[in-house]
């Protein structure tokens, strides 16, 4: 049994097959074919290879996912052997399997006390989808129907489909569709974008009092819940000042509104802790996952239910009319067990807690230097590195500069996958990384910003 054999064709037939047939997520069609796209044809460890034979160290774990690294023979052994066992059964109609009972006494035992339940789904934007039926459903039976609407925040993202699409906060998006309605969105904890004349501690608080002020605007009797993502993470890593995640637990227990922290890229160890909530210290009713639950060897997402919401749906009431074919499926169940076990018993997250985290954060903050960085932040193994025209005012650049595709461009000249959101360059690498790995991280995108500043000069 063999992969897809790479050198069946040469880069340029792969390139033209690509553009001819294939449509791809979040992609201008003509700019791809202009350009063509790069061949990813295999990965081990850290590290991803095209197919020109170029090696990059991969400080995006792929898309956020792949916290383990590539080339984890347990996970491919794990769901070889579930494939051959059982293939696929579904969980509709009263039958369940070994891998999703197995998964669910294990997520609920690294997740936050009060959640010990979990309903499965296919991605993170499912995921969502999820979160709002749960939402609903959930005020329904507490014969509070008038309860729908969701607040949410700008440059939020939770997903792709037309309701993840419309709870996130990206106007892209939201222009090339008709959007859900019963959504509203506040400001995003965004100090250096958006922070003004404030400290960080006092715009934190600013922030989270909008929350408090659009319930009071719509009427608490009106509000279901609030969502967001512990640290903004395609919005551009926005970590938000200490003093934001108190005032919201606060706000959302006073109000009584359901809490729902969106764990996609924080769950898993991306902080040092097993989910972005326990690093913030915020206890949600709702925790959507996806992503690093298999390490990006299946697809798989999830939502953890806390027992405020679960005691409710399971004390009656009739069908919860919700679910996917693969809610559970065996394969991707059997991946997030390997996971798991991996991530509990070989100490990733302990080790990014305690010595690798510190190291990248301290070693990254030395780019702070750099002319054309105006802030360096991170937490953990997710960190921004914030490019501007003037470090003293945070001015940025205009946008028709282009200067974060002409960092990001001169990352994989040097060897390096970054990420570039607008003019943040953004990384969130495996948790694997050791300290030589993380000192050649640091080395590349300082060259790659080196030669960004030659090139805008
Ligand atoms: N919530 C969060 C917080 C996410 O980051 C989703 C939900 C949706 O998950 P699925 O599995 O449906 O994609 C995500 C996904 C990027 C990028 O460019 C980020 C995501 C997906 C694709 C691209 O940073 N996050």
């Amino acid at each position: 049994m063999t992969a897809i054999n790479a050198h069946d064709r040469s880069t340029a037939q792969w390139q033209q097959l690509d553009a001819q047939h294939h449509l791809h997520p979040f992609t201008d069609f003509k700019e791809l074919a202009d350009k063509g796209s790069r061949i990813i044809v295999k990965a081990e460890g850290a590290y991803i290879y095209d197919s020109e034979g170029n090696k990059l160290l991969d400080g995006m774990a792929g898309l956020w996912c792949c916290n383990l690294g590539y080339g984890r023979q347990d996970i491919v052994d794990a769901v070889s052997a579930q494939l051959q066992q059982l293939p696929f059964y579904n969980n509709f109609f009263q039958c369940s399997h070994p891998p999703a009972i197995e998964l669910s006494r294990l997520l609920t035992e690294v997740a936050p006390a009060h959640m010990n339940n979990v309903f499965y789904t296919n991605s993170g934007s499912e995921a969502n989808d999820t979160v709002i039926r749960l939402i609903h459903r959930y005020w329904d039976l507490q014969e509070q129907p008038q309860r729908k609407t969701i607040i949410s925040r700008k440059n939020a993202y939770h997903g792709s489909t037309v309701a993840a699409g419309s709870l996130g906060g990206m106007n892209g998006m939201h222009k090339q569709y008709a959007t859900l309605p019963g959504i509203e969105h506040i400001d995003q904890p965004y100090w250096f974008g958006e922070g003004g004349d404030m400290n960080p501690a006092e715009f934190g608080l600013a922030a989270a009092r909008q929350l408090e002020a659009k319930i009071d605007e719509l009427g608490a009797d009106k509000v279901a819940a609030f969502i967001a993502e512990p640290i903004q993470g395609a919005g551009g890593v926005i970590i938000p000042p200490e003093t934001y995640w108190p005032e919201i637990s606060r706000i959302c227990k006073d109000k009584g509104i359901l809490l729902v922290c969106d764990e996609v890229i924080c769950g898993f160890g991306r902080t040092g802790e097993w989910f972005g909530s326990n690093y913030f210290g915020v206890e949600p009713d709702l925790i959507p996952f996806a992503k690093g639950v298999t390490n990006g060897y299946q697809p798989l997402g999830g939502v953890l239910v806390g027992d405020r919401v679960a005691n409710v749906l399971k004390a009656g009431g009739g069908e919860f009319t919700h679910g996917f074919t693969y809610s559970g499926h065996p394969a991707s169940c059997a991946a997030a067990i390997a996971v798991i076990k991996a991530l509990k018993e070989e100490g990733h997250i302990e080790r990014v807690r305690e010595q690798t985290g510190p190291y990248l954060q301290q070693r990254l903050a030395e780019l702070a230097e750099h002319p054309l960085v105006g802030e360096v932040r991170g937490a953990g193994f997710v960190a921004a590195i914030e490019l501007v025209k003037d470090k003293a005012k945070r001015q940025r650049f205009e946008e028709d500069d282009g200067v974060g595709g002409i960092c990001r461009d001169a990352c994989i000249a040097a060897g390096l996958v970054m990420r570039a959101v607008g003019d943040t360059m953004i990384i969130s690498p495996p948790l694997t990384l050791d300290k030589a790995q993380i000192d050649e991280l640091v080395d590349k995108a300082r060259a790659a910003l080196d030669a960004t500043a030659a090139q805008l000069a």
